[in-house]
């Protein structure tokens, strides 16, 4: 499978950029003899590079990874060494440091290299191509789980590149670690675990916040949607994995690597990310279900309603969308929630009202909480309850019962919120 990885980049970034190491040796052909010819032709957007080594003549190799960096133009040179340090400054803090997996080597079974002349992870920098993606080139046959070997293309002079190509290096190096491990699970988990790194170990914020927006104007959307890259939904929900890092792991990110050695599996079947969360999940007695919930909560202490208390840069992050009603009299409003969604509902008036909530279809279960609650950032109600107001209320749907990510309905439900006096 092409797994195809945009990488989003809408602002310029304020991310730290230290000068990138110098690149190692002389690439292939270069340094003796005659300067290798540049390629100048234009190469069709679908090219598949392996297949055009011959239009990528130069090339830099890395002394400290695997990885072999190609471009066309000897005057991309000093883009190319940018790059290659960037990429071996990724490879030294989400491999060498977090622990994520390391790529696998291009060898085939057959005793060949799925890209290139040998088993060196093929980066292609590729002006004028303007996106930046990881693809799979070699599967690992003897084992029966989704594990690859990669090659990366990246545009230094697109939209990714300029004073974001760190953050997008850093970004593009997790897909690859990504692959050696499980290519096949639920596609939300690649960006949203790519972005998280470029987040949090790149220290990127800029790069990727504005997909904060997509995720904000619509929780009532299962937290795990697919939404095929109509988007930027899968990038923005980073921000789950920002909340078990701050929320739940005391701001250690190492359970991200964790994570990833907890998915491998055959295509389709478990351990899923989730199925990895809920082992990981277990020592701190919850589970992944019991999370989305938890998130709920942390969602709309963003903005203005920040207190110091939840997200590290909530304040900078849009406001969770919340509906209104008015609770002066009896009345009842219908919130639609995905499974694994939340909908938020500030009811104004004054005085106490007993809440219900009706409609909730075999197979589902609804956490309701109060924002904030009585005694703390927010009380999760036992239905029908008491509640004064004015409030926010948060029902979120979830799964009752054994649920899957790959199996699971994202069609809305009907709940009708009943408030009377
Ligand atoms: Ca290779
Ligand atoms: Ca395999
Ligand atoms: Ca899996």
């Amino acid at each position: 499978m092409r797994r195809f990885t945009l990488l989003a980049v809408a602002i310029v970034s304020a991310c730290p950029a230290p000068p990138p190491e110098p690149p190692g040796d002389e690439g292939e052909g270069e340094g003796e003899g005659e300067p290798v010819p540049d390629s100048t032709e234009e190469l069709p957007f679908a090219t598949w590079p392996c297949d055009r080594l011959d239009a990528f003549p130069h090339a830099l190799t890395s002394t400290v990874t695997p990885l072999l960096l190609h471009f066309r133009r000897a005057d991309e040179r000093a883009e190319a060494e940018r790059l290659l340090g960037y990429l071996e400054e990724g490879w030294r803090l989400e491999i060498d440091e977090l622990g994520l997996a390391e790529p696998l080597p291009d060898t085939t079974d057959d005793g060949g290299y799925g890209c290139g002349e040998d088993e060196r992870l093929d980066v292609f920098l590729w002006a004028g191509h303007e996106e930046s993606f990881v693809d799979v080139v070699a599967e690992r046959a003897a084992t029966a789980t989704e594990d690859y070997a990669t090659m990366m293309v990246v545009d230094p002079y697109g939209p990714y590149g300029g004073d974001v190509l760190r953050c997008t290096a850093l970004h593009e190096l997790h897909h690859m670690s990504q692959a050696a491990l499980d290519w096949w699970d639920a596609a939300v988990v690649y960006e949203m675990s790519a972005t998280f790194v470029e987040d949090t170990v790149a220290g990127c914020h800029d790069s990727w916040e504005f997909a904060l927006e997509e995720i904000q104007e619509s929780p009532e959307l299962p937290i795990d949607l697919d939404d095929g890259y109509a988007g930027w939904f899968m990038y923005g929900q980073a921000l789950y994995l920002v909340f078990l890092q701050q929320g739940v792991f005391d701001g250690d990110s190492a359970f991200l690597a964790q994570m990833w050695q907890g998915m491998p599996s055959p295509a389709g079947e478990d351990p899923d990310y989730q199925d990895a969360l809920d082992a990981l999940l277990a020592p701190h007695g919850m589970s992944f279900l019991d999370t989305v919930p938890r998130y709920a909560r942390w969602r709309w202490y963003t903005g203005a309603r920040d207190d110091g208390a939840h997200f590290a840069r909530g304040a900078l992050y849009p406001e969770v969308e919340v509906g209104s009603v008015d609770a002066t009299g009896p009345t009842s409003i219908v919130v639609r929630p995905a499974l694994l969604g939340t909908s938020y509902l500030a009811v104004s008036g004054e005085g106490s009202v007993t809440l219900d909530v009706e409609g909730v279809p075999a197979g589902a279960r609804v956490v309701v909480q109060a924002l904030p609650g009585d005694a703390a950032d927010g009380d999760v109600l036992t239905l029908p309850a008491a509640v004064t107001l004015p409030r926010t209320l948060a029902v979120t749907a979830l799964p009752d019962g054994p649920t899957d990510v790959d199996a699971r309905s994202t069609a809305p439900l009907a709940l009708t919120v009943r408030l009377t006096r």
